[in-house]
């Protein structure tokens, strides 16, 4: 069925530019430390690299909140550096992805200045404004109850010039852009892609993809925190009705360049419509990121209100199947991750991130990923294990994301700005679940100023400021020098994964998946087989616990093979050394088999 396209089973190595490597030792990442880390990229495996937001930005939402999108913000460098790093890539055999936000820009774009100057201004169609509504009583209120992605906020805001109120789905600072203005759209497509498709890069992360197009008459959402006037409504203005067409025009100009695109797609629980995003004949995106493996055990009315582990294991379980199944018998494609910009850490958040099991955890989610069907995603610090920020050592205020702070806010609004207890239990649900964990500068050796986040500069002797974020506590012990050219490491194992997925792609990244024993809450079995059942299969066995655990090999019939039929399991990948199918898993040990 699958076209076997080079981006299928690339490698993708995503990377956060604020806090990647600063090469100049000013406190902030930038573009010319990301070149300058490429070979390093390479030897990991990577085939392309996902730089997120390096546009010109007030940083009111780290850059997805764009003032410009034909300039590079200066402390990250200039579209000179930006050509000089897209070069130097593609020397190594590396692509570049950027990330493209358009749904909204921000507040200090140009387009928008003029489009709040006056109700007249030509571009005031280029955003949306809607007056207000009363009450019965007359006080004024938004058009809609929809609730802002951040905090706990209308996502209108009340502009005093021209009496209106303006849709923002995220920040105040991040109005979202009138896609049924087509003078708008046109110059946003051109402005934001072809002016960087033209400086060769090879393609797009598509920011919050399925919010352009809003739906008709922007009804309210229904209530589901009844402690708030504003309901979280993401069901209600993703996927609306002429999004397919904004995608088409967009595949118009994609297409010329050959560029790739991965999706993002929250909100969108029905696979029915993830394909007239994802299939190859809908021709709209070539790669989605579906939420749900990330999302499991995350609240419904404010993804920070979950409590830490409070999940089990076959939740995460039926997320995988739903995202692996998409692509069974569908000529469509997906992806593989469990981290991002917006994630806490996945050692953190799936398994255990305690000094005795995090290694072993880090190594078990690799060999799992390794083995899912889909497009491989890897978060900067992923590679070598990097856990949350302890909580004892990384205190409240160096969170700096502004979810984290809204959050923060609203639960000092709701229970009293001095409820220790509430605050302490926020706290908690923070450091366990908020985007500032994976924002956390990266540690490229143990023993420089603030884990070598300016390696580079370092060595030349310069002086070196303190990272706009504080260090990772633990830099000293999880860093990238202690790991380069020991095989034993996350990092050696990382490297080693990557490989055995493009040996055994078919397997691997074309193989059909299937979920065996979904209720088993300690271990996790799945196998992979080639589309159409011939040849030898792939057996992963995962223990997800801090005991030791046997589990049974999996039997002729849950291999869909003749019951008679004699199984011979050998061994391929393993996060513990050698190890025969019948013997028991230690603690947060994998292992793959191919099954003849
Ligand atoms: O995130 C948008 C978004 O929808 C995610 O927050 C998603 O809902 C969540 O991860 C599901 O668990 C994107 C960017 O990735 C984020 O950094 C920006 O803040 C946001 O858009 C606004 O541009």
């Amino acid at each position: 069925v699958h076209v076997q396209k080079w981006w299928k089973h690339g490698v993708v190595y995503q990377i956060y530019p604020a806090s990647f490597c600063d090469s100049n030792g000013d406190g902030v990442g930038d573009l010319p430390g990301i070149t300058s880390k490429l070979d390093y990229l390479k030897d990991l495996g990577a085939d392309i690299v996902w730089i997120c937001p390096m546009y010109d930005s007030p940083q009111v939402d780290m850059g997805y909140d764009i003032s410009n999108y034909e300039d590079v913000y200066r402390p990250y460098g200039t579209v000179q550096d930006m050509e000089h790093l897209i070069k130097e890539a593609h020397d190594r055999g590396i692509k570049i992805m950027l990330d493209l936000v358009i749904n909204h820009t921000s507040d200090q774009h140009e387009w928008f200045k003029e489009s709040r100057s006056s109700k007249d201004n030509p571009k005031r169609d280029w955003y949306i404004w809607k007056p207000a509504k009363y009450t019965e009583d007359g006080k004024r209120v938004p058009p809609n109850n929809w609730r802002s992605n951040f905090g706990d906020h209308s996502a209108w805001t009340w502009d005093e010039t021209t009496q209106e109120y303006y849709l923002r789905l995220f920040a105040k600072e991040q109005p979202d852009v009138n896609f049924d203005c087509e003078e708008a759209r046109k110059t946003i497509y051109k402005s934001a892609m072809e002016f960087w498709l033209e400086r060769g890069v090879d393609g797009f992360r598509v920011d919050t993809v399925n919010m352009y197009s809003k739906p008709i008459g922007l009804p309210d959402a229904p209530i589901i925190d009844p402690d708030s006037p504003w309901q979280p409504a993401g069901h209600v203005y993703c996927n609306g009705p002429r999004m397919h067409e904004f995608l088409g025009e967009m595949n118009e100009i994609l297409s010329r360049y050959g560029a790739i695109t991965v999706g993002e797609l929250p909100n969108t629980p029905s696979m029915e419509k993830v394909l007239k995003y994802v299939s190859a004949e809908a021709k709209q995106l070539d790669m989605v990121f579906q939420f749900d493996v990330v999302d499991v055990g995350h609240g419904v009315t404010h993804h920070y209100t979950a409590k830490p582990k409070n999940f089990e294991l076959p939740e995460v379980k039926s997320a995988i199947d739903r995202t692996q199944t998409l692509i069974k018998g569908n000529d469509a494609w997906t992806t593989v991750f469990l981290e991002n910009h917006d994630q806490a850490r996945s050692v953190s958040r799936f398994a255990d991130d305690s000094p005795r099991f995090r290694e072993a955890s880090a190594k078990m989610l690799a060999l799992m990923q390794a083995c899912l069907s889909g497009t491989q995603y890897v978060y900067q610090g992923q590679e070598i294990g990097v856990v949350n920020a302890p909580k004892d050592s990384y205190p409240l205020e160096n969170y700096l994301d502004l979810n984290s702070y809204l959050y923060v806010d609203m639960i000092k609004e709701r229970y009293g700005a001095n409820n220790a207890a509430k605050i302490d239990e926020a706290f908690d649900s923070l450091q366990y679940l908020a985007r500032d964990h994976s924002r956390v500068p990266m540690a490229w050796n143990g023993k420089g100023k603030y884990g070598g986040f300016a390696d580079v500069a370092e060595k030349e002797g310069k002086d070196i400021k303190e990272p706009w974020m504080k260090a990772h506590p633990l830099a000293g012990e999880i860093n990238v020098a202690s790991q380069l050219g020991d095989s034993n490491s996350v990092l050696g194992f990382w490297k080693k994964m990557i490989a055995f997925r493009k040996q055994y792609a078919d397997l691997t990244v074309y193989g059909d998946y299937y979920t065996l024993r979904l209720e088993d809450k300690d271990t996790f079995l799945f196998f992979k087989e080639i589309p159409g059942g011939n040849g030898d299969k792939l057996a992963v066995l995962l223990n997800f616990t801090k005991d030791e655990k046997k589990v049974e090999p999996p039997t002729a019939r849950e291999l869909r093979l003749p019951e008679e039929s004699s199984l011979k399991f050998e061994l391929i990948a393993s996060t513990h050394g050698a190890k025969e199918v019948q013997e028991a898993l230690a603690p947060f040990e994998g292992r793959a088999y191919l099954v003849k």
